[in-house]
């Protein structure tokens, strides 16, 4: 996939607390094109799957709780820089250590619910936005 597209996901906080529509404001005003985009719930072994890298850390059964007891918003992001400049849009995973106008800083409760999701790498953008969508919903 093209380095200049990430994948995101809105978190199930964000969806319960109603900020789907504040976030992608801030999003799309960043200069980020929504190239794909649906309400979707993950089961257990979803999430089980996609946070794989972190199966071994203490809060991974916390996580994946948090991630599948409700819908959240997937979507994939298209910029120039896309990964890098996501990354620094949403902020530190701990808001309390996010930059002031961060998605986190805004919209963040905890480490452990943090309102949004951003990939880490070009290459884990690709992995996560075939997890989620087939190539016929990205546009
Ligand atoms: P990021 O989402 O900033 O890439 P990761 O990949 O280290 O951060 O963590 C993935 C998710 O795991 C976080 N978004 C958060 O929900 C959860 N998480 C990370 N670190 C902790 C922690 N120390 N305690 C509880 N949950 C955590």
């Amino acid at each position: 996939m093209a380095t200049n597209r990430t994948f995101t996901m809105l978190k199930p906080d964000s969806v319960e607390k109603g900020n789907i529509g504040a976030i992608l404001e801030k999003i799309t005003a960043s200069g980020f094109r929504i190239v794909a985009m649906k309400l979707t719930q993950m089961t257990t072994a979803d999430a089980q799957e996609f946070y794989a890298i972190h199966s071994e850390r203490p809060f991974f059964g916390e996580l994946v709780e948090y991630m599948t007891r409700g819908p959240i918003v997937a979507a994939i992001l298209e910029k120039e820089n896309a990964v890098e400049d996501f990354r620094t849009l949403i902020g530190a995973t701990n808001p309390a250590d996010a930059a002031e106008g961060t998605i986190r800083k805004l919209y963040a409760a905890s480490i452990g619910e943090n309102a949004v999701h951003g990939s880490d790498s070009d290459e884990n953008a690709a992995i996560e936005s075939a997890f989620h969508f087939s190539g016929r919903e990205m546009f």
